[in-house]
């Protein structure tokens, strides 16, 4: 028992860069703003080099650290493992951590392929017979104006969706010279702006409307084909060494869908998920057009929402920009004073947050894996359609 006198859910992440950073803060922060039913404890940081580990383990605040994830992983003080590798090694690590009893959080996208996707769904299905979770973390569902507007569009708000434009434009490889990651390797990563942005598209489109993207046509583009290779990791990107290496992931990735199902039935969307926008900079842009109304969404502008009632009288119509920094809105009461907005870093805590409350409640968190597995069906039916010169593909 903590010295809350609640229980503890002891923690081992796997990874520490960019996502490593992000977790542990929210690791760190939510029992501090959130009640939580149990304390998590950021027991064990994992990772290769022993030695950038013991640093992050410092800066991050893990109690120890480990380059043996196996060991971690078979340590019965464990109770949830949290996956921040790159998505190739994502499939042997979540199943190792179900299969040892552990409840797991991972990262997006869920898997590299499909089928390393469907063994996760397997295991994590047969591991929840035994009471044990898992989640995947598309944390931009926790974003409060998405909350909110998916509350709005359940009540109808929108009437019937029938249009949906998803862009995420970020433009961090705009600089040709700039050096290779992980993120752009397709052995690591599985595939490039498709995967690591789009993803959060597709996912976010499909939770606000409860709709599936049924069958899709799309095109990939591989901009700049050869970097240099990575010297140090800064943040996304990071130093040049003098060698060069191929980009094997697409850039861009333009896609159109049929959706299918919830308040999107018969809807058609526009999604474009690029890392060369030149000027943008993580601007998530969601934009739903309905028959009663709309609604608008930029994550560079991540506190408001904009709404437009088409039911108002003629002459009183317009965007109206809803300021969700309320305490009625989602997860805002936990913060700070009316009108003080959050940041990139919240949604982590309030995923944190929702996965402790479930396991400690017996209930599943979302988005399940089946849901992260559904996701993968649509990044592989793009990618088909793109081999296939822009082809309609079925998801499923
Ligand atoms: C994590 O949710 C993530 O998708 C990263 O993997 C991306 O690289 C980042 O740009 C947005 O957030």
């Amino acid at each position: 028992m903590a010295g809350s006198g609640r229980p503890e859910l002891r923690v081992a992440m796997i990874g520490y860069g960019f996502m490593g950073a992000a977790h542990s803060q929210a690791w760190r922060t939510a029992p501090r703003f959130f009640d939580l039913d149990a304390e998590p404890v950021m027991a064990t940081i994992v990772g290769r080099n022993a030695e950038a580990l013991e640093a992050a383990r410092v800066k991050f605040g893990w109690e120890s650290a480990s380059t043996d994830w196996r060991r971690v992983i078979a340590d019965p003080s464990i109770d949830i493992v949290d996956v921040c590798t790159p998505g190739s090694s994502h499939v042997e690590i979540a199943i190792a951590a179900l299969e040892a009893g552990k409840h797991v959080l991972c990262e997006k996208p869920l898997a590299n392929s499909v089928e390393e996707a469907e063994l996760m769904v397997a295991a994590a299905e047969a591991a929840r017979a035994r009471g044990v979770r898992s989640m995947v973390g598309f944390s931009y569902r926790r974003v409060p104006a998405i909350g909110y507007a998916r509350q709005l569009i359940a009540e109808g708000a929108l009437g019937d969706v029938r249009q949906i434009r998803a862009l995420y434009l970020q433009d961090w490889l705009s600089d040709e010279e700039g050096p290779m990651t992980w993120r752009l390797d397709k052995d690591q990563a599985g595939s490039g702006s498709l995967g690591d942005i789009g993803a959060h598209a597709i996912d976010l489109v499909q939770h606000l409307t409860g709709a599936r993207l049924d069958t899709v046509s799309g095109t990939l583009a591989t901009f700049v084909t050869e970097r240099p290779l990575l010297g140090e990791t800064v943040g996304l990107s990071g130093t040049a060494s003098e060698e060069r290496g191929a980009v094997t992931v697409d850039d861009a990735a333009w896609f159109t869908a049929k959706l299918t199902g919830g308040l999107a039935d018969g809807a058609i969307g526009a999604f474009e998920a690029t890392r060369y926008a030149t000027g943008r900079k993580n601007a998530l842009r969601i934009e739903l057009s309905g028959s009663r109304g709309a609604i608008a969404f930029d994550l560079e502008r991540m506190n408001e929402l904009e709404v437009y009632d088409a039911t108002a009288p003629a002459g009183k119509q317009g965007f109206t920009r809803i300021v969700v920094t309320e305490p009625e809105h989602p997860y805002m009461a936990a913060w700070w004073p009316t009108g003080h907005g959050i940041g990139y870093e919240h949604p982590f805590s309030h995923q944190v947050r929702d996965l402790v409350q479930a396991i400690t409640a017996g209930t599943d968190p979302e988005p399940s894996f089946a849901e992260g597995l559904q996701v993968q069906r649509v990044l592989h039916a793009v990618e088909s359609s793109a081999a296939n010169g822009s082809a309609w593909t079925p998801t499923d």
